[in-house]
């Protein structure tokens, strides 16, 4: 069984125009993260991927892209969480047979769901496939919150074998880290790798390491080795770029910028918005600042 430890680009959604996948602008994506960002793994599927844009068919048609050009050169993550249960235990299936090294599943979103119904989503996700799944919490986009309590439930489940964590609050972190020293916890928050690894999570997963993975590992290796004045130098350079990044419009300028280094990463897909003349303007100015 393949390591899940390690540093994760969440992988973009490359797409033409008209809102199609664009398939060989997702495959030079990957390809890059492999061989020129040397990631640990991609998280396919994710936000990143704009995954919740998309009907089943194109998800199924984005994991079998992503495993045919990764092959076995980098861990794969498929996040296969959606509202439409049912669609979720289809895509777990998919994934799984098509040979992905684990999934893991938002927590259910838009209805207020309670924890009953949460652990009822993620047992049933798991029940028929023999693979682990890594739970995806994301509290400020899905408004679900769950307990250091709650999720001793759900680790119960010996396919449930870690978290995604994307929150902000470090003292909940913390309390995982003591309560949980076995399961594996994912920072999910990029600008926050540093204490992220202070606090000994196990990897990272991010949006930004698709065009800032030499930094981050940089400062994953150096906040690991207990060398924290030279992380933070590097933190800091970082989060001054995805400040950047993010008052232009996060998932474009991260494509834009790839763009710059060669890669046809595409547009986003509606309803989010198509790349205006400042946008562009404004990524090849990041570029030129930071790389
Ligand atoms: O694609 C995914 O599901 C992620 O891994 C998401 C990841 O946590 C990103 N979060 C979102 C909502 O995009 C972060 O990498 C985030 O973009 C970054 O920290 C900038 O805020």
């Amino acid at each position: 069984m393949r390591e899940l430890k390690g540093l994760y680009s969440a992988l973009l959604g490359a797409f033409h125009e008209d809102g199609s996948i664009n398939e060989k602008g997702l495959r030079q994506i990957i390809r890059h993260n492999i061989d020129h960002n040397k990631m640990d793994g991609l998280y396919v599927g994710g936000s990143t991927g704009e995954n919740f844009m998309l009907s089943t068919d194109e998800k199924k048609r984005i994991f079998e892209i992503a495993k045919d050009e990764a092959k076995n050169d980098i861990t794969l993550m498929a996040q296969v969480g959606s509202i439409n249960l049912k669609e979720s235990v289809e895509l777990a299936k998919f994934v799984t047979d098509l040979g992905y090294d684990a999934i893991s599943a938002v927590t259910p979103f838009y209805y207020k769901f309670g924890f009953e119904e949460v652990r009822h989503y993620y047992e049933t996700i798991v029940a028929d496939v023999d693979t682990r799944m890594v739970i995806y919490f994301i509290p400020f986009l899905t408004g679900v919150n769950i307990s250091v309590e709650q999720f001793a439930k759900l680790f119960e489940n010996k396919k449930i074998v870690g978290v995604k964590f994307t929150q902000g609050d470090f003292y909940v972190l913390e309390r995982m880290r003591r309560a949980f020293p076995d399961k594996l916890i994912f920072a999910g928050f990029d600008e926050m790798l540093l204490p992220a690894t202070v606090l000994g999570i196990d990897g990272a997963i991010g949006s930004t390491y698709n065009v800032n993975a030499a930094r981050a590992r940089q400062i994953y290796d150096l906040a690991r080795a207990n060398r924290i004045a030279e992380a933070l130098e590097v933190q800091h350079v970082t989060n001054d770029l995805i400040t950047d990044i993010l008052d232009n419009g996060l998932y474009g300028t991260i494509k834009l910028l790839l763009e710059e280094q060669g890669i046809e990463a595409g547009c986003c897909r509606a309803p989010m918005k198509a790349y205006t003349p400042e946008m562009r303007a404004r990524a090849k100015e990041i570029y030129k600042k930071y790389f």
